[in-house]
C-alpha cells in the first residue's frame, strides 16, 4: 500500500458495479497469469500463456480509510471471464496474517463461487451471484472463482492490519478446484492435495 494518509473525516466513493472502478480510488493492482502461476493446476498452459505475453486475470482497487483510531479498508475486485486450461479465472486466495480478522465480501456482478477453508480443513464453496454477501470468519482462507461469461465484481471490507498470507495457498491450494467440464462448472478434488 502507498503512503498512509490519516483522515478523520467521512469519506464517500462512487462505485461502478460493472467494472469495480470507484472514484476516488487510492490504489490499483493488476494480477496476470504470471502472478498466479503456481495457483493453476495446468502448469503447461500457464507456461504457454506467459511465453505468449501473459494475460490479465483480475484488477483490485483499494481505499484504506485510515483515521487516527481505525484502519477499515474498501477493496473491489474485477475478475475477467476466462480459464487457464480447464480451470476458471480466480483470485490467488489467502489467509489473513492476524488470527482475529474476518472480512465481508459482497458480489455486485457476475457468477461464480467463493471458496473458504479453515486451517483445520473445514471447507466451503458457496455459489455466488450478484447480491450474494458472505462473512468470512477469521482463519478461513478465501478465494473467488469467476465461472460466468461476464466480469465478476465484488466488494470487500477488511482491516488493513489483518495482513495477507499467501504461502500455504500457493503451496497446496484449496481442497477442491473448479473447472469447466461438459460446458458446466464442476468441483473436483485438487490434485495437489491428494499427493
Ligand atoms: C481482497 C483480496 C482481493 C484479491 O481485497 O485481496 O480480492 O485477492 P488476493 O489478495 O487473494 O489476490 C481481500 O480479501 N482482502 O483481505
Ligand atoms: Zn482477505
Amino acid at each position: 500500500m502507498k503512503e498512509v494518509v490519516i483522515n478523520d473525516l467521512p469519506v464517500t466513493v462512487q462505485l461502478d458495479t460493472t467494472t469495480g472502478d470507484f472514484i476516488p480510488c487510492a490504489e490499483k493492482v493488476v494480477r496476470n497469469v504470471s502472478d498466479l502461476a503456481r495457483m493453476f493446476s495446468d502448469q503447461e498452459t500457464v507456461r504457454q500463456i506467459v511465453s505468449l505475453g501473459d494475460k490479465l486475470v483480475y484488477v483490485i482497487r483499494y481505499y484504506p480509510f485510515f483515521t487516527s483510531k481505525s484502519d477499515m479498508a474498501l477493496g473491489t475486485t474485477a475478475i475477467l471471464p476466462g480459464k487457464v486450461g480447464d480451470e476458471y479465472h480466480m483470485t490467488k486466495g489467502h489467509f489473513h496474517a492476524r488470527d482475529d480478522q474476518p472480512e465481508i465480501y459482497y458480489c455486485v456482478q457476475g457468477e461464480g463461487f467463493l471458496q473458504m477453508e479453515s486451517r483445520a480443513g473445514d471447507y466451503h464453496a458457496v455459489p455466488w451471484q450478484a447480491g450474494t454477501i458472505t462473512h468470512i470468519p477469521p482463519q478461513y482462507a478465501h478465494r473467488v472463482i469467476n465461472t460466468g461469461r461476464t466480469t465478476l465484481v465484488f466488494v470487500a471490507s477488511f482491516h488493513v492490519a489483518a495482513g495477507h498470507e499467501y504461502e500455504l495457498i500457493e503451496a497446496r491450494g484449496f481442497k477442491n478446484i473448479i473447472i469447466e467440464h461438459g460446458g458446466k462448472a464442476v468441483e473436483v478434488p485438487n490434485p495437489r492435495r491428494s499427493i
